[in-house]
């Protein structure tokens, strides 16, 4: 690729942004962030890739820019998958604590609701679908899935939402113990970014 081309990455979500914006960048895209006015996105697909198209859509049809979105969660089996879709918006119904995020938030939830199930019963996994719209022309929508487990504490600093809680089988450390490289590596989104790459190469767009 010799001319870069731009892209929005239509997310809000500034742990996406971080580990996005520079294996894009590298690629050669010219990564721009979401305008700080763009309107908010209903998020009313009941499925990651529905979501995931919503968002791109939105933002490359509005502003005439290729626009890749993510959409993302956490499906826990002792749940019945839930959060899932809902993973952003999980504890939305639980009372806040004075200072806390909405990521601590959704931690605290979490751990509440599986208090008292054991080790072997934690298993959970991230997904991640990711759609970039060209406006007027292509759509690239693929997925990618990080298996692992909860853990019953929080581990590490690094990363963002549920990756405190959300160890890695092999190496016996959370998301948030990883270096961010070393995140992409394993995840979700880092599968469906290469998947995402590689069919931009295959289409040669
Ligand atoms: P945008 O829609 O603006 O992209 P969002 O945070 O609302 O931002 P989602 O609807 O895709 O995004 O919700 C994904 C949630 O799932 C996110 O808020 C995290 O709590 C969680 N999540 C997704 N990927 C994660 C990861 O790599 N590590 C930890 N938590 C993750």
């Amino acid at each position: 690729m010799t001319t870069p081309r731009t892209l929005i990455l239509a997310t809000r979500n500034q742990g996406k942004v971080r580990e996005l914006r520079d294996p894009l960048a590298r690629f050669g895209f010219d990564v721009q962030s979401l305008p700080e006015d763009f309107p908010e996105i209903e998020e009313n697909g009941t499925t990651f890739e529905e979501n995931a198209l919503i968002k791109a859509r939105a933002v490359a049809n509005a502003l005439g820019v290729a626009a890749a979105a993510d959409d993302s969660g956490l499906e826990v089996d002792a749940l019945g998958g839930a959060p899932g879709v809902y993973s952003a918006r999980y504890s939305e119904d639980w009372p806040a604590v004075e200072g806390e995020s909405k990521d601590e938030r959704n931690n605290r939830k979490l751990l509440a609701e599986l208090e008292g199930v054991p080790a072997e019963k934690r298993t959970a996994r991230f997904r991640c679908c990711m759609a970039l719209v060209i406006p007027g022309g292509e759509e690239i929508v693929v997925s990618g899935a990080w298996e692992g487990s909860i853990g019953f504490e929080r581990a590490g600093a690094n990363g963002f939402g549920y990756d405190p809680l959300f160890i890695d089988p092999e190496l016996e450390l959370t998301g948030a113990e990883l270096t961010r490289e070393a995140k992409m590596v394993r995840s979700h989104r880092g599968k469906a970014l290469a998947k995402l790459l590689a069919e931009v190469e295959e289409r040669g767009l």
